[in-house]
């Protein structure tokens, strides 16, 4: 037998609880009937664990909720910009900032100002809303992460590097000016929540240095990828994980977030840049689609308790903790014998439905047929990432991802260890019965970012 007792403990107590509400099988068969066996489609009373999403899912501290009543309501020039501006530059090391009201809203505006109809965007993988903006503003994605990514049992320690030579030939290709930037995430999510290494961003800062190319920066968990840096590249054990994150920020341009991640708030986000014209021109745009350019959408309150959040998710005991909770519940799945992606990632355990229910084809669904069968099972709601998420190309044609996955998201300072005992326990009965498990048909089909709204049914 393993041990898999781990040395990590929450770096905090808990003050104040929400009850949940645990519901019986006919409740449950009944909710994810009505959902069109979508869990975006869940109500959330009928949830008994929420692993839908890491995102606006965190428990705020009470210096956060603190904070909150320290909002300065004003129109313009609110004192909680100045104070995330300053978390920001101080922690990040980025020169401007754009307050918007979460991820995606940085990236419409980034999207926006950079890239022209026509260009080429490489990137570590895709993510749903970022590659999604960069195509409506004329751009294609293409992806050179490495291969290894693609593969759910390759124990790569940085399954979120970049392919030197698939950057290259895209660049042969295509030539650099029709490059805008780069676009690099930290903790690929898609992938797993694998991590880039430092190595890889000095050689990409090289590379990008010499054609003229910007990096900008998906830094929506980069603390989590720092914990890995720390952990697993010689050189950075004794580094700090608000060193390695300033140390990563410096070899890229500029940034996009959704602090509704690491940044531990329930709302919010920004896109930050060194460059003065781009924030000129983005300072110009925000006013359009998001706000003035001193909230972007976001209240002061909101804005003071992502000021605090950055400071708290750059703590080493914070995220150690953190991590720690994910790894813990996936060496459980593993002792179980369930099939998950392989290292383990930093905000979730993604199940490998290929390998779950290798019956079904991916036009039948496997990781949204899974994700509905571990809900019947214990009101554990998780999220598909697999055929559904990565929709249609421009011509029509599904995109068949190599990875079919589900994942089970752990929001932070939210659940017990014993919480995590309860869906590994889930997850193993699901796989005792596997085999009978038919799969869906798609029978309404959303036209964009199409896993948030599409309805299925059994097959029978
Ligand atoms: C997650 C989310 C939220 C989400 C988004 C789309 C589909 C399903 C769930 C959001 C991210 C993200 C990365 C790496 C940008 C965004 C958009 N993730 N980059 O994982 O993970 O941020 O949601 O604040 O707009 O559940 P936003």
């Amino acid at each position: 037998m393993k041990n898999y007792k781990h040395s990590w403990a929450e770096p905090y107590k808990i003050k104040m609880v929400e009850l949940l509400r645990m519901t019986t099988r006919a409740q449950r068969l009944k909710a994810i009937k009505e959902a069109g066996f979508n869990t975006f489609l869940l109500r959330s009373e009928d949830v008994y664990i929420d692993l839908l999403t890491d995102s606006g899912t965190s428990a705020m501290s009470d210096r956060q909720w603190a904070g909150m009543m320290m909002g300065d309501e004003s129109y313009a020039g609110s004192r909680n910009f100045y104070h995330l501006e300053n978390a920001v530059q101080k922690n990040y090391g980025y020169k401007y900032l754009i307050p918007t009201h979460q991820g995606r809203g940085a990236e419409n505006i980034l999207s926006k100002v950079l890239i022209k109809p026509g260009d080429i965007v490489p990137g570590n993988m895709y993510f749903t809303t970022t590659r999604l903006h960069q195509e409506l503003a004329g751009a294609t994605f293409v992806d050179v992460i490495i291969d290894e990514a693609h593969d759910p049992l390759n124990e790569h320690p940085f399954k979120g590097n970049v392919d030197l030579n698939k950057l290259e030939k895209v660049v042969q290709e295509h030539g650099t000016g029709k490059i805008p930037y780069i676009s690099i995430a930290t903790s690929v999510n898609m992938a797993g929540g694998q991590p880039i290494s430092m190595a890889n961003l000095r050689e990409l800062r090289a590379f990008t240095a010499k054609h003229g190319i910007r990096i900008i920066h998906d830094m929506t968990r980069v603390a989590e990828n720092a914990h890995f840096i720390q952990k697993r590249e010689a050189g950075y054990a004794q580094k700090s994980i608000r060193e390695i994150v300033k140390e990563i920020c410096s070899y890229t341009d500029g940034a996009t977030m959704s602090a509704k991640k690491d940044a531990l708030v329930n709302i919010g986000g920004f896109m930050a840049t060194n460059e003065w014209e781009v924030f000129e021109e983005a300072r110009n745009l925000v006013v359009v689609y998001e706000g003035l350019h001193t909230y972007g959408g976001l209240a002061g309150r909101d804005m003071e308790a992502m000021a605090i959040g950055i400071e708290e998710s750059l703590d080493d005991n914070h995220i150690h903790a953190r991590v720690g909770q994910v790894e813990y519940l996936g060496h459980l799945m593993e002792s179980y014998g369930v099939p998950i992606v392989r290292p383990i990632g930093g905000h979730g355990i993604f199940v490998d439905a290929k390998r779950f229910l290798p019956h079904l084809s991916q036009d039948e669904f496997p990781a949204q047929t899974l994700a509905a069968e571990i809900f019947l099972d214990s009101g554990v709601r998780t999220m598909e990432r697999g055929v559904v998420s990565a929709g249609r190309k421009a011509n029509g044609e599904n995109y068949y991802p190599k990875l079919e996955l589900v994942r089970f998201t752990i929001p932070r300072r939210v659940y017990t260890q014993a919480h995590m005992d309860v869906i590994a326990e889930s997850a193993l009965n699901v796989l005792k019965r596997a085999k009978r498990i038919k799969g869906l048909q798609m029978v309404y089909e959303p036209k964009y970012l199409r896993f948030f709204q599409a309805r299925f049914e059994r097959l029978f």
